[in-house]
């Protein structure tokens, strides 16, 4: 079988525990048929532009190649166009859009030592499998460079409506990008549609069959691959020494109280200063809860030097601390809001023993969160999920409570309903919630996009 070419701006490393699933996934991949995943080396150097050492470890049948950037490129690059203009464009915040030209030509000059690097590393029968949303033009720099492989693209954040797309800067020369792959891999059949219909409403293109979609004279095959979770690795925590010493202090802790649990990035996507409006709320509408109910919210840092998430930080910090202290009594603090990274074991602790996983972005590509808190409920007394309309993840798992999040009112109705939900209707929901995520785990995912890209030509 053709080896696998994985390339994404951070690689896995298969010399470490894998934390995630997606990399858990990745490199069951790599291993089996053998390949090269290529990323950022995660180093910032003083090399000149496109100089960045490239360096390339075997490691059993997978070869990791890490390029370094220096500072004007990770700041163009990463925090400037991708995080800068990509990020909040493809999660509707046109407003949070900071164009610099100067970024963009960064962006464009990294993805081209991308691809010139890598080039360097293909064979002819290699299927490149690409990811996300820094490394858009790396087909069209491949192509350009006279590379025919197989090349899949899998946008693991929302595609925004054909009106939202074509406010970016530069749109077209975006979009242009997309049709060098031959696959692309959406995480719902809502962004799936999105993309087709900026071929038809923006191009003016009368596309296609099924999910071939042709413009500016190419087609790509374009598909839904809802990503899942490694359901057996997130369960074993569970037998973590941390998770269990965690369990433990926390249900000695929960005899009278309930336990909502968010996890998250400080991410402006993931709606958290609405989620605390809505605790705020649960507690003046329902009085019930006081003393009864707390809020665990665990949003560790991220892109810190980006000003939007200084911003959001500042403005969390003030929430919570203004619920505290007008509902705080001497035993009982309403919300415990931790910025910072916490272990997956002792998250898989939290979730399991919490009975409510409140997962309420504003936008987001799927959201793994609820497919983690659906895969370590209890079976005899689960807990309930209430989801965002607006998380890719609703699609399939729409036996949650789903939610408006921008509805504080309704959310903290809904926020009551579960904390009071029957045992019968949380099993019910529960046992169709467990199917989809174990139906549609990280592997079936993994070889479902791998499959198709591999039919291609
Ligand atoms: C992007 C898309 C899409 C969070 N805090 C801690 C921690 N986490 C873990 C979670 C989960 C992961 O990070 C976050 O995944 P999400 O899917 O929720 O969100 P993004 O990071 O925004 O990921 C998203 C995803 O890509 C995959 O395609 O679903 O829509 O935005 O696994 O548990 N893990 C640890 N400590 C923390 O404090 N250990």
């Amino acid at each position: 079988m053709s080896r696998l070419i994985v390339v994404s701006n951070r690689m896995g490393d298969p010399r470490k525990p894998a934390k995630g699933g997606l990399a858990v996934a990745l490199n069951g991949a790599l291993n089996e048929i053998g390949g090269v995943w290529m990323g950022w080396s995660g180093t910032i150097t003083d090399t000149a532009p496109g100089e960045g050492q490239l360096h390339v470890v075997e490691e059993g049948k997978i070869t990791l190649a890490g390029l370094d950037l220096n500072q004007q490129e990770h700041d163009g690059y990463y925090l400037g166009y991708s995080n800068s203009v990509l990020w909040p464009a493809f999660h509707h915040r046109t407003d949070l859009i900071e164009s610099d030209s100067e970024a963009q030509e960064t962006y464009k000059r990294v993805n081209r030592t991308f691809a010139t690097r890598l080039y360097g590393l293909l064979q002819p029968d290699d299927v490149i499998w690409v990811h996300d949303y820094h490394l858009i033009p790396l087909a069209m720099e491949l192509r350009a460079m006279g590379v025919k492989n197989r090349i899949g693209f899998f946008l693991h954040i929302p595609m925004p409506p054909s009106q939202i797309f074509s406010a970016i800067p530069e749109a077209d020369w975006l979009m242009r990008c997309f049709y060098h792959f031959d696959v692309l891999g959406f995480q719902t059949q809502d962004d799936a549609m999105n993309f087709r219909l900026y071929a038809e409403r923006i191009l003016g293109e009368d596309p296609c069959s099924g999910d071939q979609i042709k413009a500016y004279g190419r087609t790509v095959t374009s598909r839904a691959f809802p990503i899942g979770i490694d359901v057996d690795q997130f369960r074993d925590l569970l037998n973590h020494p941390d998770a269990v010493e965690l369990s433990e202090r926390l249900e000695l802790n929960s005899l009278q109280r309930k336990w909502v649990t968010g996890v998250e990035r400080l991410d402006y996507s993931k709606g958290l200063p609405e989620r605390m409006k809505v605790f705020r709320r649960l507690l003046e509408k329902y009085p019930e809860n006081m003393r009864r109910t707390t809020l665990v919210q665990i949003a560790p840092p991220t892109r810190e030097a980006v000003d939007a998430y200084a911003d959001i930080r500042n403005e969390l910090e003030s929430l919570s601390g203004a619920v505290n202290g007008e509902f705080a009594r001497i035993d009982w603090t309403p919300i415990r809001y931790i910025h910072r990274h916490v272990s997956r074991a002792k998250l898989a602790a939290l979730f399991s023993i919490s009975k409510v996983g409140l997962v309420t972005p504003l936008r987001d590509g799927m959201n793994l969160v609820a497919k983690e808190y659906v895969a370590v409920q209890p079976d005899d007394d689960p807990g309930v999920l209430v989801l965002s309309r607006f998380a890719g993840a609703a699609e399939e798992m729409d036996a949650a409570l789903l939610v408006n999040p921008f509805d504080i009112e309704s959310t903290a109705d809904t926020l009551q309903r579960a904390l009071s939900m029957s045992l019968d209707e949380r099993k019910e929901r529960h046992e169709a919630l467990k199917r989809v995520v174990e139906d549609g785990d990280v592997v079936t995912w993994c070889n479902g996009f791998l499959d198709c890209l591999r039919a291609q030509r």
